[in-house]
Order: C-alpha cells, then sequence, then structure tokens
C-alpha cells in the first residue's frame, strides 16, 4: 500500500474511532448528531432544532445531519444531560430549571418572581448577564457541555381542577415541581405541597391524583395533553424560566474549528427563530385551551410574590449582586 494511502486511510480510521468514542454515527464520514427533547414534534423548541439541522446538512453537503429524539424518547431532562455529558447525544434542548443543580449559579433564574415579566427574562438573557450565565456552564469542568444558545419557555402557572387565586386555595394540594428543591420551596411557600416529581411521569399521575396538579407555560400544558386531566388554569405567574439548547463537550472537542463556528453561527440563528416561533405557538396555544373549555382564572400574584419572599431572601443572598444586576436591567 502507498504511504498516502496509508495515511489516509489511518486518518479516517482515526476520525472513527473519535467519532464512535463520541456516540455519533459515522456512515461513509458522514455524522449523524443525535438531539433530543422531551417536547413532541411541532412544538418551537423543537422545530428550531430541525429547521437547525436542515440547514447543517445543506451547509456541510450532506456531511453532518441532526436526528432529533422529540418526546422524551431518549428519557427526562435529567437523562438527557448525562447523555449528552458522555456523548451518547450531541444536542439537547433542556430548562435551566434542570440545570440548576449542575450549574449552581444558574439557580438566580429559578427564583420565584426573579423577573418582573417575560419581557424583563428577555432583556437580561440577551444582555451581558445572559452571555456571562451561558459561559459559566461551557467553561464549568464539571458540566461538560457547551452551551449554544438560549431558548423561550414563556411563564408558568398553576394548573389543576379547581382555581387557584390565593394562597390559601393551595392547602392540601399536591402540586408537581421540577427536581430542584428552590421549587418544591417555592410551592410549600405559595401555599401547597410541593412534588419533585420527573416530567416524564407527570401526565399518568395527574391523571390518576397522585398530584393535585401542576405548573406549567400554556405550550406545555397543550402539548403534553395536561389539559385533558387539569381544567383550570390560574394565572400566578410565579416561574419566568428561560431554556438553553447544550452540545456535548466530549463530541464538541473533536470537531474542526470550521465546523465549531458553522454550529455556533446556526445556533444564534436557531434562538432567534425559536423566539418567532415560540410567540406565535403561545397565542395559539391559549386559543386551543379555550377551546377546549380550559378556563383561564387571574390569581392574586402580588400574595404569591409576598408569600415566596422567604425563598428569595434564603437562595438569593448569596447571589445578591447578580440579583442586584438583574433588577437593574431595565
Ligand atoms: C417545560 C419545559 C421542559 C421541562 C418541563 C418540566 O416548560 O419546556 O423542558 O422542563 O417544563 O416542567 O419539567
Amino acid at each position: 500500500m502507498k504511504r498516502r494511502q496509508l495515511i489516509k486511510w489511518g486518518a479516517s480510521s482515526l476520525a472513527a474511532g473519535a467519532g464512535a468514542a463520541a456516540g455519533v454515527s459515522l456512515a461513509q464520514g458522514k455524522m449523524v448528531w443525535k438531539a433530543s427533547d422531551v417536547h413532541p414534534i411541532g412544538y418551537p423548541t423543537v422545530e428550531a432544532i430541525q429547521r437547525m439541522g436542515k440547514k447543517l446538512e445543506a451547509q456541510t453537503s450532506g456531511r453532518i445531519s441532526i436526528q432529533m429524539f422529540p418526546s422524551m424518547q431518549l428519557g427526562g431532562e435529567k437523562e438527557m444531560i448525562e447523555q449528552a455529558q458522555v456523548g451518547a447525544l450531541q444536542i439537547a434542548r433542556i430548562s435551566v430549571g434542570a440545570m440548576g443543580p449542575v450549574v449552581d449559579d444558574l439557580n438566580v433564574f429559578n427564583l420565584p418572581f426573579i423577573f418582573r415579566d417575560e419581557a424583563h427574562m428577555r432583556k437580561v438573557i440577551d444582555g451581558p448577564i445572559g452571555q456571562e450565565l451561558l459561559d459559566r456552564i461551557s467553561n464549568s469542568p464539571q458540566s461538560k457541555l457547551i452551551v449554544l444558545g438560549w431558548m423561550d419557555a414563556g411563564t408558568r402557572n398553576v394548573y389543576a381542577n379547581k382555581p387557584v387565586t390565593q394562597p390559601t386555595d393551595l392547602k392540601g394540594m399536591k402540586i408537581r415541581m421540577m427536581g430542584n428543591p428552590v421549587f418544591v420551596e417555592t410551592m410549600n411557600a405559595m401555599g401547597g405541597n410541593g412534588v419533585a416529581m420527573g416530567f416524564n411521569e407527570l401526565y399518568s399521575a395527574l391523571q390518576t391524583g397522585v398530584v393535585d396538579g401542576a405548573e406549567n407555560n400554556p405550550p406545555t400544558l397543550l402539548a403534553q395533553n395536561h389539559y385533558t386531566v387539569s381544567k383550570v388554569y390560574s394565572l400566578t405567574g410565579h416561574l419566568i424560566i428561560p431554556e438553553i439548547f447544550v452540545f456535548s463537550k466530549r463530541t464538541w472537542d473533536t470537531l474542526s474549528q470550521a465546523d465549531q463556528d458553522l454550529v455556533r453561527k446556526l445556533s444564534r440563528e436557531a434562538q432567534l427563530e425559536q423566539r418567532e416561533l415560540w410567540d406565535k405557538y403561545v397565542g395559539d396555544a391559549e386559543m386551543k385551551l379555550k377551546e377546549a373549555g380550559i378556563k383561564f382564572v387571574q390569581a392574586d400574584k402580588a400574595a404569591f410574590y409576598k408569600a415566596t419572599q422567604p425563598v428569595r431572601d434564603k437562595y438569593g443572598s448569596k447571589y445578591a449582586a447578580l440579583i442586584k444586576r438583574i433588577e437593574d436591567t431595565k
């Protein structure tokens, strides 16, 4: 065998080895990246990543593509984070709620009523604070993830089969919260009993009465079919939690600079597209929920704000400087 040919062979088997180690399917030099989301096809976060995949395929002449695994096919967000960390999965879209236990600073965004409204949240993630937090995740040795960008997830409100307008309405009610102590304590402070539970278990827990309710944004209430078992949506507005999409550092480190730059560029586009898709989807979701007979009820937000002050005091003290900067973002 000629020397040049040998080198070529050696290089390609090396590349295949690196790819295989990082869990990337490689056929004839083509890379197929696995992406995962808990939401179904058509949901704005899923759609934005699929569009990114199409562009990636077009701009690399088919060398790189994305295979989407929607609807929790690869498990809940905790599992998705773990798979991305070991390189079994390349792109994961996850809530900052699930990232708090991985990178502590992110818990600032998981505090109740930390943002005045969604416009305030967007100002913060679009500005220097947003960039600093993304960098902190990418630079944290224990995260093993590279953050590609932010995504929107609107405002979370309580849903159950009765209205919740005051903290006293939640008395004795078991409300599912994401698995992060700050959320369970938030619900307890709001007057209910917070129950930490994986998102993948929630539908049947609502259906069988293991929990009395949950809390989420309108698109999730619709897309996860929770509205078929919880009929009243009370606008408590207690959490506005953005989401992120991340790339496995293990795979990232095997990519060429040019491929990394391309992914960065397309990620920025995906972030902008998701926001547009999100705004439209929220409007559609609210309309469909109302058409399906879901009652939207205005809650006394000031009362819930007051009730959750101990949570902000307890968790917020160590982030005091950051919280001040968030408050000062106008
Ligand atoms: C949704 C979010 C999911 C997941 C879910 C939950 O709003 O998009 O990523 O975090 O909430 O409550 O677990």
